[in-house]
């Protein structure tokens, strides 16, 4: 599963998010921060969509970002377009690295949605792919719907536009439908059809979409799409950190080598703010208890070597863990780590005392941290005047 490329498409899928309102300068500043975190693609709304995006679309372009990567061998900025000549003959005059096409196979979309057969979708797939590729520019053919598409239409079609070339081929999962087992059954398929790069994108309406993006790479994918906190049509798609989250622990050194984890939560946040919403408390890798560890024997474990409890480093992300030690569940070791960073000084078995006292209380009321450390500088007082 290593060496996949990330397709960021915050701008793009992500301003399909119910709140999502970008200006052209917050635009600017997101594809800067997503430039700089170091995703390998940027994919931006289409230029078709309306006059203010064909101009967003241009200026980002002129931004100059691949030059600031480094890696100016690869294509950096991506547009998303319909199957259709009218959008392709816009998006390359943008100044775009490539173009993202895609269309509706699945007889839902095809009978509600665009009406079109598949050879018409062949025909127009060839014509669009030509005309990108006489541009210079790298191109994608995705089918939309794909897992609930016809498996010989779509590898039909995959084949046919693999054939004149392509860069890559997309698997869209549009509804969330998909889950692992059949995302790993139809990438596993593909790879023995086409030659070319295969990326994919799911949806994460019931939950699998970092699963899904993870076992497509286990299957033979190269590309996944992302976008920050995951924002996107309906309830969004696989969400950036969450893929951090799940490929650190596949490849560390290959994550750690190409992205700067530690601008993930001011990435979040910019777009949070964006978006006007808040980070979710049990978000992967930034959400507030992230790395919050409670019951006595997690932090007593996680004091003596965090791997015990922490398949992720925090540190990785510029992040710290914590021991939580206001609760009822707190044994010593916690308490007296707490002890440690008051600058007090107590034995093993005062602390052991002063936890039974802790626990007393927090089984009669919730307890918050400035309630633990008044009765610890209490205990510590009584202790040291012998008053107790
Ligand atoms: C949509 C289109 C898309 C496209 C995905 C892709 C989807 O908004 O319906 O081109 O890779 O989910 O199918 O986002
Ligand atoms: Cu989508």
């Amino acid at each position: 599963v290593s060496n996949f490329k990330i397709i960021e498409s915050t701008l793009r899928e992500g301003e399909q998010f119910a709140n999502a309102f970008f200006d052209t300068a917050k635009k600017i500043e997101i594809a800067k921060a997503l430039d700089d975190f170091g995703v390998d693609y940027i994919e931006l709304t289409s230029p078709a969509a309306s006059e203010q995006s064909r101009k967003d679309c241009e200026a980002i372009c002129k931004l100059g970002l691949k030059a600031k990567t480094q890696r100016a061998d690869i294509w950096q900025i991506l547009t998303h377009i319909r199957c259709h000549m009218d959008d392709a003959r816009i998006a390359v005059e943008t100044g775009v690295d490539g173009v993202d096409v895609v269309i509706g196979t699945s007889s839902f979309l095809r009978e509600h949605s665009h009406g079109k057969d598949m050879d018409y979708i062949h025909k127009s797939a060839i014509e669009v792919i030509e005309f990108v590729k006489s541009k210079n520019i790298e191109i994608r053919f995705s089918s939309e719907d794909s897992f609930r598409s016809d498996l010989v239409d779509l590898l039909s079609i995959y084949r046919a536009v693999d054939k004149i070339g392509v860069n890559r081929v997309g698997i869209a999962d549009t509804v969330g439908c998909a889950g692992p087992r059949q995302v790993y059954d139809l990438v596993r398929t593909l790879r023995g059809v086409v030659h070319c790069d295969i990326e994919t994108h799911f949806h994460n309406d019931t939950g699998c979409a970092i699963a899904n993006a993870y076992t497509a790479l286990e299957a033979g994918a190269t590309h996944i799409d992302t976008s920050v906190l995951g924002i996107g049509e309906r309830n969004g798609i696989t969400p950036l950190g969450g893929l951090m989250a799940r490929m650190i622990v596949a490849d560390r050194d290959y994550v750690r080598s190409k992205y700067k984890l530690e601008k993930l939560r001011d990435l979040e946040n910019l777009v949070a703010e964006a978006v006007e919403v808040n980070i979710p408390f049990n978000n992967y890798i930034t959400g507030f208890c992230a790395f919050t560890h409670k019951a006595g024997i997690h932090a007593k474990a996680i004091l003596a070597n965090p791997s015990t409890y922490e398949i992720v480093n925090p540190a990785d992300f510029g992040l710290t863990r914590y021991v939580h030690f206001a609760s009822r569940l707190t044994g010593w070791n916690a308490i007296k780590s707490r002890v440690d960073q008051l600058d007090l000084t107590l034995t093993d078995a005062q602390v052991k005392d002063c936890t039974a006292k802790i626990k007393q209380l927090a089984d009669v009321r919730s307890l918050n941290v400035d309630d633990v450390d008044s009765i610890i500088r209490q205990f510590h007082h009584n202790v040291k005047t012998g008053s107790d």
